[in-house]
């Protein structure tokens, strides 16, 4: 029998497990508290954008280039500065630093700084904008190392072991937050009609057996001997074995998100199609390193090919690196196939 106040038990907000979660450190100000449910706030704010982006003509090249030298739509310029003035102004933050900024973003001389630094892809997938296929916002948040004042390049530079949180808002049939602080992946699910991220996927973990594999198999006369044995491998070509299911959208929130529920290993190795980018295409900061987090906390891993993404150090603030994650087991054996094969 349908019971109300039992239903209403059921609902817990993003903002109550944030709360409840900042319990269990009695040290805490709030400070990270606060801060995610601006970063919520914010994907609420670019979800809504993005469902009209067609309505409002929002939708379509800005005719500018960021500096990655890929084209940036408009609906990523507004994702950017949404997540910039949602959390200029707060005091919790030293210096933030976006994908589509070649260098740091200072907090603005007027408003106070704070302890922690934000790394952030507004709108990671956005080719795929003009399909209605999935796109998302990936962010990361580090404590400072600098003393006070404005925060530096510095902080911002800093392997993914020291994360104190990441996540990532994925806009899709519907739309989703999915965080961790390092207690486990949570997952909310945006209900339009409240206006509110409630929990639906708490204590996310990848499923034991694995569903797919998902790499841009167009590229493959451009891989090594070790990428092409590994696909081989996953497609059971190798040996009796059963093959994964391939599944690639090319946005990596949307095949990382969907791997995380059914299992599976997502990859973008390093490749010989363009010479300017040997290590492939995505960056260390804005998208291997929160996803890394994620994965691990999830019971997974993340790999460049040849160590764990979170101990890798940063040079510079785009850095590119190869990625291969998901279930353990798998990008362990990715791992394998480029010791021998290369
Ligand atoms: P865009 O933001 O330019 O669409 O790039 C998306 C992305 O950085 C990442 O989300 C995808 O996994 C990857 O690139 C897809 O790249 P390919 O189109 O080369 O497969």
């Amino acid at each position: 029998m349908y019971d109300p106040a039992l239903q209403l038990k059921r609902i817990i907000t993003i903002e109550r497990h944030i709360l409840e979660e900042q319990k269990t450190y009695p040290e805490a100000t709030g400070s990270l508290t606060s801060l995610l449910y601006d970063l919520g706030l914010a994907g609420k704010f670019i979800a809504n954008n993005a469902a009209r982006a067609g309505l409002v003509e929002i939708l379509g090249s800005t005719e500018d280039y960021n500096v990655q030298g890929e084209e940036v739509m408009k609906l990523d310029r507004l994702a950017n500065e949404t997540i910039y003035r949602f959390n200029d102004h707060t005091g919790r933050l030293a210096v933030m630093a976006s994908e589509e900024s070649a260098d740091i973003i200072p907090i603005p001389e007027k408003y106070p700084t704070g302890k922690y630094v934000l790394l952030f892809d507004p709108l990671d997938g956005s080719s795929n904008i003009a399909y209605n296929t999935p796109i998302g916002t990936i962010f990361s948040i580090y404590r400072r190392i600098s003393a006070d004042g404005p925060g530096t390049l510095e902080d911002c530079l800093q392997p993914g072991c020291n994360l104190v949180a990441a996540g990532y808002i994925i806009y899709s049939t519907s739309t989703m937050m999915v965080y961790s602080t390092g207690r486990g992946v949570h997952g909310f699910t945006l209900d339009p009609g409240l206006g509110e991220f409630l929990l639906t996927h708490p204590n996310i973990c990848f499923p034991v057996k694995p569903k797919y594999y998902s790499v841009n198999q167009g590229y493959e006369k451009y891989w090594s001997e070790g990428i092409k044995r590994f696909t081989s491998h996953l497609q059971g070509l190798e040996g009796d074995e059963k093959s994964l299911s391939m599944r690639y959208v090319g946005s990596l929130v949307g095949d990382f998100h969907r791997n995380l529920l059914s299992g599976g290993v997502f990859y973008y190795p390093a490749d010989s199609k363009d010479p300017k980018k040997p290590a492939g295409k995505l960056r260390l900061t804005y998208e291997a390193a929160p996803l890394a987090f994620i994965a691990e906390q999830a019971g997974g891993y993340a790999s460049d090919g040849a160590r764990n993404i979170l101990d890798i150090q940063p040079e510079s603030l785009h850095q590119r690196t190869p990625l291969f994650v998901g279930n353990r087991e798998l990008v362990e054996e990715a791992e394998n196939y480029l010791r021998q094969y290369g």
